[in-house]
């Protein structure tokens, strides 16, 4: 510790600087504000290896603000660090298009790596950025060469603890050893509606250790010196690390101590007297303070010029594995879809067609990097690789186990860490275990894939728990994330090319677990990157037309045919991607569907998005009860998902609308 006088000095700046932001937005957390700061202070003013001008830099260590309601200290504190936040950013704390919002996200902040404030999502996130680091360092790094080589630290409190996502992600790190993972416990033995003693009751210390984390305990978090040992320890134990900081919430407040203090601003009376002690006007920082962070900023600044020497010897001593690197950073990885295959008359579950795209894709693509949670072979979402484990890094599968919400967390910290892309797999109707991850990833424009199988009533005999009925309206309804659900190969291929070309953007697959004639003619294919298109056009006269996803195109192939025959011309319409196909401009929308009488929405689903095609003379045929189990063209039979069935909806419906 440089100077105590002067670190001292500093975290009352921004223990002030935060509680001004709160009580000029006139909301916002300053229990944890108060708390936290010397928590903060030292990280980045000793610890953290960052260019605060180069904020982007590859190899920094990489921060998570688990407990993202803290951003007002986060804030100030990069605003002293040197982040591209100004003191004025801090008076606009929380105010409409400002780039310091309630909740830290990242791409609005300079300095956020992760997007955080559903509480125990960034432990999950930090794990991942912990693991993609650990992986791309045994596949870049050699033996006289370290390029890629950081820390990731995440201070969380006892929110972010009691969350299933947590224990499911710091179970996963313990397991795989990631001992460059320095969690940092904000430990104040209150939360939101009062002690955390009416509400958990384990020790910290041995719930940690049992999940093969090393165990430190900071009994006062106003001590610079302990919390230093503590986090020099850390950095260089062989475990992942987890130090839990005695602090006060609301630390030095009229409120210190109590629950009150964790969401609502102090009086304004106690801000000025915090300002007036410190000296300075509101929202200033003090000369002495400011210096001492300069100096932080030119250790950083030097860091990373030295990173740039260590590179620039990369490339001269390594240049095929520079090539790459570079390439993985900038995305640039350029996936030839000429050199996949068309397929003709195949007849396979798309989950299976899926695993050979995805190896072709992989082939030309070596950044992806994920897996499944413990249902590889059965979503069959697997790569030519081996798995990683703490003994072998550079596997690219990985066992995430039964641990699907931390799966959907560890893949969005993989994306986010740059160089990897995140994959993670399971059966569809598991998806709402990942659903809050999803959310973030397409909050965040991060490029993750998603690979549900099983993705129908057509599950057949494990039932109604495993048949998805409204997954596809749920992933359907969240903004910025493409949902595919590919009739066969070819479209499988399309979606991949269109989800690839999405850079800031997650995609889910939706597969069938069944088998799947191929229906689609390499003449289809350039609009199946459109999202939607005519499948199998009208003979003669426009009588109708079916819209329709995935398995049930072929259904309504058979079912055009059987009504041919009874002189009824209609048109299919495959939509393997709502959310494409309405982003395309309404002439091309209008022209696959034109809005006409007879339309019917068929899909084996709560469909509620194919209903948007549809107008009042025309039917949604979908599933609206949950599924049973049964052989699963059975169930099919039951739940009206046959030819003879869907002929007949379809003559009711034209013969009532003549
Ligand atoms: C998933 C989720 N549930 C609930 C909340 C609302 N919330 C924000 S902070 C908080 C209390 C957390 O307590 P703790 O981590 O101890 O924070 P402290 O009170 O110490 O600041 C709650 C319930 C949230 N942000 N995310």
């Amino acid at each position: 510790m440089a100077n105590k006088k002067i670190d001292n000095l500093a975290i009352e700046n921004l223990r002030v600087l935060a509680m001004e932001a709160i009580n000029e937005a006139k909301s916002g957390h300053p229990g944890i504000a108060l708390g936290a700061a010397p928590i903060l202070h030292n990280l980045y003013r000793y610890h953290l290896k960052v260019d605060p001008k180069n904020s982007n830099w590859f190899n920094r260590d990489r921060f998570v603000m688990s407990a993202g309601h803290g951003s007002s200290i986060l804030y100030a504190t990069l605003a002293l660090a040197g982040y591209n936040i100004s003191l004025e950013d801090l008076k606009n704390f929380r105010q409409l298009g400002t780039p310091t919002p309630g909740h830290p996200e990242v791409g609005i902040t300079d300095g956020v790596d992760v997007s955080t404030g559903p509480l125990g999502q960034g432990i999950g996130m930090a794990v991942g950025l912990a693991l993609a680091e650990s992986h791309l360092a045994s596949v870049f790094n050699k033996e006289d060469l370290s390029i890629v080589d950081h820390y990731t630290y995440c201070l969380c409190g006892d929110g972010d603890l009691q969350e299933g996502v947590a224990l499911e992600a710091l179970s996963f790190a313990g397991h795989n050893n990631l001992n460059k993972l320095i969690i940092i416990f904000d430990s104040n033995d209150i939360q939101l509606d009062g002690p955390t003693k009416d509400i958990v009751s384990f020790d910290f210390k041995e719930y940690m250790e049992s999940l093969g984390f090393a165990y430190y305990l900071v009994k006062n978090g106003e001590n610079l010196e302990e919390l230093d040992k503590a986090l020099e320890k850390a950095k260089v134990s062989d475990k992942p690390n987890f130090i839990e900081v005695k602090t006060k919430i609301g630390h030095g407040s009229s409120l210190e101590g109590q629950n009150k203090v964790h969401g609502s601003p102090l009086p304004s009376e106690e801000v000025a007297s915090f300002r007036s002690k410190l000296g300075g006007d509101a929202f200033t920082v003090l000369k002495k303070v400011k210096d001492s962070y300069q100096k932080r900023e030119e250790v950083g600044k030097i860091r990373y010029l030295s990173w740039e020497e260590d590179l620039k010897a990369y490339s001269k001593k390594y240049p095929e594995e520079y090539k790459n690197f570079k390439k993985a950073l900038n995305k640039e990885y350029k996936v030839d879809f000429s050199k996949l295959p068309l397929y003709e008359d195949k007849v396979a579950a798309t989950r299976s067609l899926n695993q050979d795209v995805m190896n072709e894709i992989y082939l030309q693509l070596p950044t992806l990097f994920g897996g499944a949670a413990d249902l590889a072979s059965s979503t069959k979402a697997c790569l030519n690789s081996s798995f990683y484990s703490k003994d072998n890094k550079e596997g690219a599968n990985i066992r995430f186990g039964v641990r699907e919400h931390a799966m959907g967390a560890i893949t969005n910290g993989i994306s986010l860490h740059s160089g990897l892309i995140g994959f993670a797999s399971t059966f569809f109707v598991f998806s709402d275990y990942l659903k809050p991850a999803i959310r973030l990833a397409s909050l965040m424009g991060n490029q993750v894939f998603y690979i549900f199988s099983h993705d129908s009533l057509a599950v057949g005999e494990d039932g109604p728990t495993h048949q998805p009925i409204e997954q596809l309206t749920m992933l359907r309804s969240i903004p910025n994330l493409n949902v595919f659900r590919p009739a066969d190969g070819n479209e499988l291929i399309a979606c991949w090319e269109k989800a690839l070309s999405d850079k800031n953007r997650p995609s889910v697959f939706v597969l069938t677990r069944q088998n799947v004639p191929t229906v689609t003619k390499s003449k289809h294919l350039k609009d199946a990157l459109k999202g939607g298109y005519i499948l199998a056009k009208e003979k003669s006269k426009l009588d109708g037309i079916i819209v329709t996803s995935g398995s049930e195109c072929k259904l309504a192939l058979d079912v055009k045919d059987e009504l041919l025959k009874e002189g009824i011309d209609i048109r299919v319409c495959s939509i393997p991607s709502v959310n494409v196909f309405l982003s395309r401009d309404e002439k091309y929308i209008n022209k696959v569907i034109p809005d006409s009488k007879n339309i019917m929405a068929l899909e084996l689903s709560e469909a509620m998005h194919l209903a948007l095609f549809i107008n009042r003379t025309g039917v949604l045929y979908n599933v609206n009860k949950f599924g049973t189990s049964g052989k699963p063209q059975a169930v099919l039979k039951a739940y009206g998902f046959s030819v003879e069935d869907i002929k007949l909806k379809f003559m009711e419906m034209y013969n009532k609308n003549k």
